[in-house]
């Protein structure tokens, strides 16, 4: 240590004090948003399990699992998606479905 330094090694700044913080985590987790099928009348099983599995990548044990849930619960979540890939999972059954003149409805709510 040089005797001569009156700082004894801390930064010299006179009058001021000095705050140090912590920087705010940058990244917010997104807002999570379930995908569910409705139950109707119409739509075939088969088909049912088509959409699972074209649409939400499901293989055919757990695309019929799904179908059979929502089938006799009357929904059933397909999978739980940031809004933007919710939104275009929901227009991709929606436009399916209706491209096979089936009723099936497709429908998405915030995650909890
Ligand atoms: N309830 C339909 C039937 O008996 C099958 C079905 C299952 C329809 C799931 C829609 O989201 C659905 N053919």
């Amino acid at each position: 240590m040089n005797p001569d330094d009156p700082t004894d090694g801390r930064p010299h700044d006179p009058g001021h004090s000095l705050v140090v913080e912590e920087a705010a985590p940058r990244l917010k987790r997104p807002p999570l948003y379930q995908v569910l099928l409705l139950n109707d009348d119409f739509t075939p099983m088969e088909f049912v399990v088509d959409v699972l599995e074209r649409i939400f990548g499901m293989d055919r044990v757990k695309a019929t699992r799904v179908m059979l849930e929502v089938h006799t619960r009357g929904r059933g979540v397909c999978g739980v998606f940031t809004f933007e890939i919710g939104e275009t999972k929901v227009a991709q059954v929606m436009a399916y479905a209706r491209q096979h003149q089936h009723p099936l409805l497709c429908t998405m709510e915030e995650a909890d």
